[in-house]
C-alpha cells in the first residue's frame, strides 16, 4: 500500500536530555537512563529513518492547572527551588524536577500538536517521571504531574472525546480519579493485582455522570500475552469502540514485561506490539499518542519501545516472541459479564 506523508516523518518522538534532571537516589528504579534505554530501542528496531526527535516544551502552570490544584503546583515549585527531597516513601523531587516534570507533561502536549498538524502519523511522548499515579493535589508513586491527563484535559476542553488505555502494570489511580466523573474521557486500565497502589477494582465503572467511563481489568501475576490479546479483543476494543473516541492515549508503561523487577506479569515486547495494533484500529489515523509511564528493566524498555512503535507504523520488528498461557483467563470472563459482552 502506498502511503503519503504530507510533511515530516511517520514517528515523532518528544524526549530530551534535560529529562534526566529529575535526579532520583541511586537505588531508585525510576532513574536517569530509562529514556536512553527506551530510545535505544527505536534505533535497534531499525526505525531511525522513520523518526524525528524533538525537544519537548514545558507545560505551563495553566496547562498543569487543568488537572492539578494551583496550590499543589506552587508548592512543588517551591519545594524544588529549596532543594527538593522526599514527597512520599518512593517519590522524590530534585531541584531539576520542577522543569523536568513540566517537560514530561509538555511532551504530551507537543505530541498532540504534532499529530494535529499532520507532521507525523504516531507520536511518542517519552518523558520521566511517569504520571499516572499523580492525583490533583499530590505527587505519588514516582509521579509528579499526571502527564497523560494534562494532554487529555486539553483536548476535552476543546470538545474532543478521549480514551486513555493504561497498560502499565500498575493501576493509574491518578488518571482514574481525575476523569472518573467526566463523560468525555474513557479510562481503561489493565494492571497486576494485588500490586501497588492497591486501587483499580473491577467494580469501579465510572461516576454518576460517566457510568461506563472507567474500566478496570486486574490480572494476577503470571498473566501472559495470550490473555492480554483476548481481553483487548473481547473487552477493551468493544468498550472503546462503543465510546467512539476522537483520540486515544496509551499510558504505555513497559513494566508488565517478564523482565521487569517491580512486578510479576510475563509479557514480552511482541505482546505490546500486538496490543498497540489493536488500539490503533479504534481511532482515526493520526490520533494515537503513546505516553511513556513505567518500565524499569532497560532491555525490556528498549525492546518494548521498538516493537510498539514499529507496529504502529506497520513495520514488523519483534525482537521476542509473543507469550502464551492461560493465567488470568477468569478476569476476561468476568469482565465480559460485567460489561454485558457475554
Ligand atoms: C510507578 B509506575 C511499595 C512499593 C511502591 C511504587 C511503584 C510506582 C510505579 N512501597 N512502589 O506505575 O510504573
Ligand atoms: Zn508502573
Amino acid at each position: 500500500m502506498h502511503r503519503v506523508f504530507v510533511v515530516g516523518v511517520p514517528i515523532a518522538v518528544f524526549a530530551a536530555a534535560q529529562l534526566d534532571q529529575h535526579l532520583t537516589p541511586d537505588w531508585h528504579p525510576e532513574r536517569p537512563g530509562r529514556l536512553d534505554a527506551s530510545l535505544a530501542g527505536i534505533a535497534e528496531a531499525g526505525l531511525g529513518e522513520a523518526v524525528a526527535f524533538h525537544e519537548p516544551r514545558l507545560a505551563t502552570v495553566e496547562e498543569l492547572g487543568r488537572v492539578h490544584d494551583a496550590t499543589y503546583v506552587e508548592q512543588l515549585q517551591r519545594f524544588c527551588e529549596r532543594g527538593g527531597g522526599d514527597l512520599d516513601p518512593d517519590t522524590f523531587a530534585a531541584p531539576g524536577s520542577w522543569t523536568t516534570g513540566r517537560r514530561a507533561a509538555g511532551a504530551v502536549l507537543d505530541a498532540v500538536a504534532a499529530l494535529r498538524s499532520g507532521s507525523c502519523d504516531v507520536a511518542f511522548a517519552a518523558g520521566r517521571p511517569p504520571g499516572h499515579h499523580a492525583v490533583p493535589d499530590r505527587a505519588m508513586g514516582f509521579c509528579l504531574f499526571n502527564n497523560v491527563a494534562v494532554g487529555a484535559a486539553q483536548l476535552v476542553d476543546e470538545g474532543q472525546r478521549v480514551a486513555i488505555v493504561d497498560w502499565d502494570v500498575h493501576h493509574g489511580n491518578g488518571t482514574q480519579d481525575i476523569f472518573y466523573n467526566d463523560p468525555r474521557v474513557l479510562y481503561v486500565s489493565t494492571h497486576e493485582s494485588p500490586l501497588y497502589p492497591g486501587t483499580g477494582r473491577a467494580d469501579e465503572m465510572g461516576g454518576a455522570d460517566a457510568p461506563r467511563g472507567n474500566v478496570n481489568l486486574p490480572f494476577p501475576a503470571g498473566t501472559r500475552g495470550d490473555v492480554y490479546r483476548r481481553v483487548f479483543d473481547e473487552v477493551v476494543s468493544p468498550v472503546v469502540a462503543e465510546f467512539a473516541p476522537d483520540w486515544l492515549f496509551i499510558s504505555a508503561g513497559f513494566d508488565g514485561h517478564r523482565r521487569d523487577p517491580l512486578a510479576g506479569l510475563e509479557l514480552t515486547s511482541a505482546d505490546y506490539a500486538d496490543l498497540a495494533v489493536r488500539l490503533q484500529a479504534l481511532v482515526p489515523a493520526r490520533r494515537v499518542v503513546v505516553v511513556l509511564e513505567g518500565g524499569y528493566d532497560f532491555e525490556a524498555l528498549s525492546t518494548s519501545t521498538g516493537a510498539t512503535l514499529s507496529a504502529l507504523i506497520g513495520h514488523g520488528y519483534r525482537p521476542e516472541e509473543a507469550s502464551t498461557g492461560d493465567v488470568g483467563l477468569p478476569t476476561v470472563a468476568a469482565a465480559r459479564q460485567r460489561w454485558d459482552l457475554a
